[in-house]
C-alpha cells in the first residue's frame, strides 16, 4: 500500500487531498514538523532533506510534492485531474503548479517558518521582510487569473487546485487573502467544501 510521510498542517497535505480525490487507499507516518525525528536516519534514507511530503508506493521511494502529484495521477487516477500534457490546459496546470509551490508557498511558508516557527537557530528575519514585499503582487496574480472562474482552470477542479489551495490557505491565515481579494476568499471557500480537503486536512 501506499505510506505517505505525513506532518499535519504542512505540505504533505496535498498529497493526502489528492489521495482522497482519487480514492486511493494510503496509510501514513505522521511527524511533527521541525522534530529531530524528522532528522533521525531511517527518515533521511526516504527524504534527504528530512522533509514532508515523501511517498514509498511499494518499495518505490519520491520526494517533491509536485513530483508526488504528477506520479500518482499517472499511475493511479485514470486520466482525472490533471489534463494531457500535451493540451493546452496541461500545460497550464502545469504552469499553475510550479507557481504555487516555487513562488507562491514558499514565500507564504517562509513568512510563517522566519516569523517564528523554527527553530530559533534557523530564523533569518530578512526572509520575512522580502515575503511581506512580494506577497501582494503574488496574490493578486491569482486574483485576477481566478476572476469569475470557480477553479485556477475553469470549470474543472484539477491538481493545480489542490496545489495553489494550499498556499492560499496560508495566505489567508497571513491575512494576504481578505476582503480585498474576494476571488481567492470565494475559491479558498469553495475548495474547502470538498469532502476530500476535509478528510486531508483532519489527518
Ligand atoms: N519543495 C518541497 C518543500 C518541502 C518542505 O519544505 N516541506 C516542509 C513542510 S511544509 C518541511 O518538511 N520542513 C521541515 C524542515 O525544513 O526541517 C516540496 O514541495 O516537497
Amino acid at each position: 500500500m501506499l505510506k505517505i510521510y505525513h506532518a499535519p498542517f504542512s505540505r504533505s497535505v496535498r498529497i493526502l487531498w489528492l489521495a482522497e480525490e482519487i480514492n486511493l487507499p494510503y496509510q501514513l507516518e505522521s511527524f511533527t514538523l521541525f522534530t529531530a525525528a524528522m532528522q533521525a536516519p531511517a527518515f533521511l534514507k526516504i527524504h534527504p532533506q528530512g522533509k514532508v511530503p515523501a511517498i514509498d508506493d511499494n518499495g518505490f521511494v519520491l520526494w517533491e510534492t509536485s513530483a508526488i502529484i504528477e506520479y500518482l495521477v499517472a499511475k493511479y487516477s485514470d486520466g482525472a485531474l490533471l489534463p494531457a500534457r500535451d493540451s493546452e490546459a496541461g500545460a497550464k496546470a502545469v504552469q499553475w503548479m510550479e507557481f504555487a509551490e516555487n513562488q507562491l508557498t514558499v514565500i507564504m511558508a517562509e513568512i510563517v517558518a522566519h516569523g517564528g516557527v523554527l527553530p530559533q537557530e534557523r530564523i533569518i528575519p530578512a526572509l520575512v521582510e522580502r515575503g511581506n514585499m512580494l506577497a501582494p503582487q503574488l496574490i493578486q496574480i491569482v486574483e485576477q487569473a481566478l476572476g469569475e472562474r470557480p477553479y485556477i482552470l475553469g470549470d474543472e477542479f484539477s491538481v493545480a487546485d489542490i496545489m495553489l489551495g494550499f498556499g492560499l490557505n496560508i495566505a489567508t491565515y497571513l491575512e494576504f487573502v481578505n476582503h480585498a481579494t474576494p476571488n481567492c476568499q470565494a475559491y479558498c471557500a469553495r475548495l474547502a467544501t470538498r469532502p476530500a480537503y476535509v478528510k486531508a486536512n483532519a489527518a
